[in-house]
């Protein structure tokens, strides 16, 4: 391993020292120091991933459009190295839609064992550094490494010098004092870059970013927004508090922080699950509501049962279905329920192949949100 990260240690007295003296305060400024108060936050993810490691196993793939997924055109992509981006090519864009866009793409099969094995790789890289890390998918995590005395830039350039040397693969990385902007920030320089927002940035860096870019604002709430003509956090910061809780309730008030870049949750080392669901994607498009019930009913079964072995200790929030129609369109209903009520499901199957007027259905999903032990009732997508 590299030994290039910290600088000269400075006595943990001088920190503590309630006496320092202007000097001291210049050298531990110089040092990092002047942020002592705030976390070092840093947010990395890796760019392309599949599609990298697939490159790096295939040279000969080098400098080709590749797309990871779909064995057959019915399939969709998990994503796309950035030569087939160029052609519009993206992560679940289906099959057929990707090989219209760019005709030489190179399609490969996923292979999740390879995969989970390079990220386990990864965190153990990331282990180095630190003992709070808060993996978010098999290629993004945060961690916490406000204990170090280096720099939280410095760290997460021999944090991504290390993965590459190692792996041979590159990373991105959002560096600040909190979660929200550390992870808004990893997207900046991508790929094979890294960006830092200091406390001094915030207000100018939130100004202008756009309102989809915050953590629970999906399309819909997008389109909410956008009718108020609220396009940017800057927009939405003209919004009062009272304002906000008014049009949205407690989430409301929870943008009025977010749009100034507030996020007060601490790097957990243990995620909590959000929800549980399962999916299935028909080989034949099934045409009525009458035969998708009966097979709504045996993935329940094992919802159920998956509850009963691992989930015992949570409480349900609420129920929901997703269908995937032909055209590819989506639609999920849920509903408010502490506990599984297969009545309660046969009414959102309705309401949601309703909503698909006839449409033949691709794809079923099934599924349980959680309340969150913590009380950080999240209002992320499910599904
Ligand atoms: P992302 O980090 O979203 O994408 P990426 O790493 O491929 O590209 P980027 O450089 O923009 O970060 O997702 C990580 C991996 O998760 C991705 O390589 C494939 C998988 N994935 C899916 O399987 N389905 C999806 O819809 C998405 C978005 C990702
Ligand atoms: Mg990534």
């Amino acid at each position: 391993m590299r030994k290039t990260l910290l600088p000269p240690s400075p006595s943990s007295k001088s920190v503590k020292d309630q006496h320092c003296s202007t000097q001291t305060f210049a050298t531990l400024a110089s040092w990092g120091f002047h942020t002592l108060a705030l976390p070092k936050i840093i947010h990395i993810d890796m760019d392309c991933f599949y599609a990298a490691i697939e490159e790096r196993e295939a040279p000969e793939l080098r400098g080709k459009p590749i797309g990871v997924g779909g064995s057959s055109r019915r399939g969709v992509l998990t994503t796309a190295n950035y030569e087939a981006r160029k052609f519009g090519c993206r992560s679940a864009m289906p099959v057929f839609k990707a090989l219209g866009l760019c005709p030489h793409l190179v399609l490969v099969p996923v292979r999740f064992d390879l995969y989970k094995s390079e990220s386990a790789r990864i965190r153990a890289i990331f282990g180095r550094f630190t003992e709070k890390i808060e993996p978010l998918s098999l290629d993004e995590a945060y961690l916490d490494v406000s204990h170090l005395q280096s720099s939280p830039e410095a760290v997460a350039r021999e944090i991504r010098a290390q993965i590459r040397e190692e792996t041979g693969l590159t990373a991105s990385a959002g560096i600040s004092h909190n979660k929200l902007i550390a992870k808004i920030a990893s997207d900046w320089n991508k790929p094979d870059g890294q960006h830092y927002v200091g406390p001094d940035d915030v207000d100018a860096f939130m100004r202008e970013l756009p309102v989809g870019r915050l953590w629970g604002i999906g399309p819909k709430m997008r389109a909410k927004l956008a009718a108020l003509n609220i396009h940017t956090c800057g927009d939405l910061q003209k919004l009062d508090k009272i304002e906000l809780a008014r049009r949205f309730g407690n989430w409301g008030i929870e943008l009025h922080e977010l749009s100034r870049g507030i996020d007060t949750r601490e790097v957990r080392t243990h995620r909590i699950r959000k929800s549980l669901s399962s999916e299935n994607t028909f080989s034949e498009n099934i045409l009525t509501l009458p035969a998708l019930t009966p097979i709504m009913h045996g993935m329940l079964e094992g919802i159920r049962e998956e509850l009963a072995r691992k989930h015992s200790d949570r409480i349900i929030r609420s129920l929901v279905i997703k269908l995937k129609f032909a055209d590819f369109t989506r639609t999920t209903a849920e509903r408010a329920s502490p506990s599984i009520e297969p009545t309660i499901y046969e009414a959102l199957l309705k309401e949601a192949w309703q909503r698909g007027q006839n449409k033949p259905v691709r794809l079923l999903g099934i599924g349980v949100r959680f309340r969150d032990p913590e009380g950080e009732d999240a209002q992320l997508d499910l599904l």
